[in-house]
């Protein structure tokens, strides 16, 4: 390759780099396993306890019914990332973890998953209904079948391009609290990325052609 050409698409990968850490690093997100490279993981463990959970992060506003909020509260546990999950409830009140919660993703986003945090009650404990850029695209509901543990890992990988979320219709063991919410990992649908990879994709060509055309 061209020198200049080298330079030129080797600083565009730095830069690509860069760019990519800078996002990281300002919006606190977290990388990862590796099956889930550039995957978003919303865990609510940066949070001050209590904090009244709207928009903090820059991928997805969380609200709730008219009247009701999510927190960030504490509770041990076992399968999620500690200390903090979410829960919805009245504002100014205790969190009865039975009231909506409404997630409005900033990009649409794909592969979202995520966990329901105590479970006490089996049977359809609630019920999901996903967005497809911007459409109603599916109701789903989540099954609790006798056996399985309290907390469950809610897959939705099945949908694309999801654009918000409405977690509604819990029914939970009035006397266990409901059900919270964590771990929102999802991958935005990449838009800058391929931009700029289609970038390096056409100057690499370009570059191959002068230096095809200078032989
Ligand atoms: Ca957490
Ligand atoms: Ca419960």
């Amino acid at each position: 390759m061209h020198y200049s050409c080298a330079r030129s698409v080797s600083g565009l990968l730095l830069s690509l780099l860069v760019a990519a850490a800078a996002e990281f690093t300002a919006t606190g997100l977290c990388l990862a396993v590796p099956a889930m490279a550039w995957a978003t993981v919303i865990t609510f463990d940066d949070l001050p306890e209590g904090t009244t959970v709207t928009n903090q992060y820059a991928e997805a506003m969380f609200s709730s019914s008219a009247g009701n909020v999510n927190s960030a509260l504490f509770v041990a546990g076992s399968a999620y990332s500690q200390p903090y999950i979410i829960c919805s409830g009245p504002a100014n009140a205790e969190a009865n973890c039975i009231e909506d919660t409404y997630i409005d993703f900033t990009l649409p986003v794909n592969n979202l998953t995520f966990w329901a945090i105590l479970v006490d009650t089996t049977g359809v404990v609630a019920q999901f209904n996903i967005y497809e850029n911007g459409a109603l695209a599916a109701s789903e509901p989540l099954n609790k079948e006798s056996g399985q543990p309290l907390d469950l890992l809610v897959d939705l990988s099945a949908y694309t391009n999801v654009t918000r979320l409405e977690i509604v219709n819990i029914v939970d063991n009035p006397a266990e609290n409901g059900i919270g919410w964590d771990s929102f990992t999802f991958e935005p649908v990449p838009e800058p990325g391929s931009i700029g990879l289609l970038g390096l994709g056409l100057l690499s060509l370009a570059c191959w052609r002068r230096v095809s055309a200078n032989r």
